[in-house]
């Protein structure tokens, strides 16, 4: 069975799994990585020579790097749906999704959501985030554009191009922050969200990621909690908007997973 190596807290893994859900690929998900540990194993290590999630294992098959599987499993299970054989189209979506890696995913993820986010109050470089932040409204704008005439990024189907840019879309959208007017994107999250593989593996609340407020400070995993810091998200409201608001919370399903070998050993 198709094995899927990675914390579901992980940007990337979560892109792996969303599409091994909308394949209806039966798996079996191995948490690893974050406190769950055990990338530098040599076991993990055979698999995935530089020691990140996710990796997934299919038969005899070991491939890393989340974009690397994402046209591995199209190309092996999603022919006709995931996969074209037609070098311009899949040149289309491929497009997509290195602009996803190189562009967006830098500015949101490692600007926005580390910058703020995993970092300490103290140590923020506030200049800095507002920066990547105006950069990330300009390439969601540009989405927005391309949004207006289809409704996903390619074409009237949810394809590889939609998968990386709108895993950003729930963090983007959960941090309390005052967002642009872009009601094309709006309409495409609400469409993603309206997936059940979506919700199930990218909806995952994320407070582990937060910087530690405390060090005694012990937070739930992904994996199992499922309520959103409600403080934490005030927070960045003040301090990007200077003004506080209402913080909702959020109480999402359990993201289900096969707790497999390492899980049990490291998560103890
Ligand atoms: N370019 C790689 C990045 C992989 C990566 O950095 N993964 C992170 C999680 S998103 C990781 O393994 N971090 C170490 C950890 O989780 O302990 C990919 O797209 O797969």
């Amino acid at each position: 069975m198709l094995k899927v190596w990675g914390r579901c807290s992980s940007f990337n893994v979560q892109k792996v799994l969303w599409l091994v859900g909308e394949l209806g690929l039966p798996h079996e998900h191995l948490l690893a990585g974050g406190s769950f540990g055990g990338l530098d194993e040599p076991d993990f290590r055979a698999l995935n020579p530089h020691g990140r999630v996710p990796v997934i294992e299919d038969d005899d098959v070991v491939v890393w790097e989340s974009h690397t599987i994402l046209r591995y499993l199209a190309a092996q299970y999603g022919r006709g749906s995931f996969w074209a054989d037609d070098p311009g189209m899949r040149a289309r979506v491929e497009g997509w999704m290195d602009w996803s890696q190189t562009t967006l995913q830098p500015d949101f993820l490692n600007g926005v959501f580390w910058g703020y986010y995993r970092t300490p109050e103290a140590q923020r470089d506030w200049p800095a985030i507002r920066q990547r932040f105006a950069r990330c409204t300009d390439h969601l704008r540009l989405l927005d554009g391309i949004l207006q005439d289809q409704p996903f990024l390619t074409g009237d189907r949810l394809s590889l191009a939609d998968i990386p840019a709108g895993t950003s879309l729930y963090r983007y959208f959960e941090l309390d922050i005052d967002r642009p007017e872009l009601p094309n994107v709006n309409a495409w999250y609400e469409r993603l969200q309206q997936r059940p593989a979506y919700r199930e593996h990218v909806m995952i609340p994320f407070p582990e990621l937060a910087f530690p407020t405390d060090p005694g400070d012990r937070r739930p995993h992904a994996c199992s909690i499922h309520r959103v810091q409600a403080g934490m998200r005030a927070r960045w409201s003040a301090a990007f908007s200077q003004q506080r608001s209402a913080a909702p919370t959020c109480s999402c399903q359990a993201a289900p997973s096969t707790r497999g070998p390492m899980a049990a050993d490291r998560s103890r």
